[in-house]
């Protein structure tokens, strides 16, 4: 089905609708009922059981390449509060309410595409999960209906442009900055205080040391 340019593809059962993805033309997306390989960044594991909502949209490029991982968290969160569900974000990509995550992206860059998934805690219930988590149906009380959020989504993506103010949307429903966070990086785990985010979406942590640039990693607040 057509919504505006981008033309997106529902199907059901995938292994990662990122992975799927990475061969469609640019301003396509695919939306699938469950992914039995639902990934996260760094090798992390997203659960994806039917009734949560999984997408991928492919896009242009952007400049800086991290803009999208933050831009995507811009349109969830305006998603989301169109369904009377009001969001916070944590550095990088953490989706959050009450502390516990609802929603995550990935954006992985293919050649000149980028590839932006989303996936969002809908229907499916996460209450029992070892990490903390919650869905729409546990904030609302009600079914939602997922493919409806999809196409409403695509519609906000051809709506809020991945430029401009994006940092300044983004930083507005973070709950990053002044606290005490511990950052686990692919080199080691660096510690301090949160005083900031770039514009090219690196974390500034104020260490013992000085004030570190952060690009990659998961933050926990400590
Ligand atoms: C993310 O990674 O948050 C990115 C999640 C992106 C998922 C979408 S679904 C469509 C597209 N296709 C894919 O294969 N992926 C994308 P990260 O920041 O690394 O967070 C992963 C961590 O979140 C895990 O290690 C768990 O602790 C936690 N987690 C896993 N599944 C979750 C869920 N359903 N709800 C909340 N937290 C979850």
């Amino acid at each position: 089905m057509r919504i505006g340019r981008m033309d997106l593809r529902v199907v059901g059962s995938v292994g990662s609708t990122n992975s799927e993805a990475a061969d469609m033309d640019v301003w396509s997306a695919l939306l699938a009922r469950e992914q039995l390989e639902g990934r996260g960044r760094l090798d992390h594991l997203w659960d994806s059981q039917p009734g949560g909502l999984y997408l991928s949209c492919v896009l242009p490029p952007t400049d800086p390449p991290t803009l999208y991982q933050f831009w995507a968290a811009v349109v969830v969160k305006r998603a989301l509060s169109d369904l009377g569900v009001e969001v916070s974000v944590r550095w990088p990509n953490d989706i959050l309410v009450d502390d516990m995550k609802i929603a995550g992206i990935l954006s992985e860059h293919k050649g000149d595409r980028v590839i932006v998934g989303i996936g969002i805690n809908v229907n499916n219930h996460v209450e029992d999960r070892p990490f903390p988590a919650t869905s729409l149906i546990e904030r609302t009380g009600k079914v939602s209906d997922v493919e409806g959020i999809a196409r409403r989504m695509i519609e906000i993506v051809q709506d809020v442009p991945p430029a401009g103010d994006v940092m300044e949307k983004w930083r507005s429903a973070s709950i990053t900055e002044g606290k005490r966070v511990s950052v686990t990086t692919l080199t080691g785990v660096i510690s301090g205080t949160a005083v900031g985010i770039r514009d090219d979406g690196a974390l500034l942590v104020e260490t013992e040391s000085g004030v570190e640039p952060v690009t990659e990693g998961e933050c926990r607040f400590t």
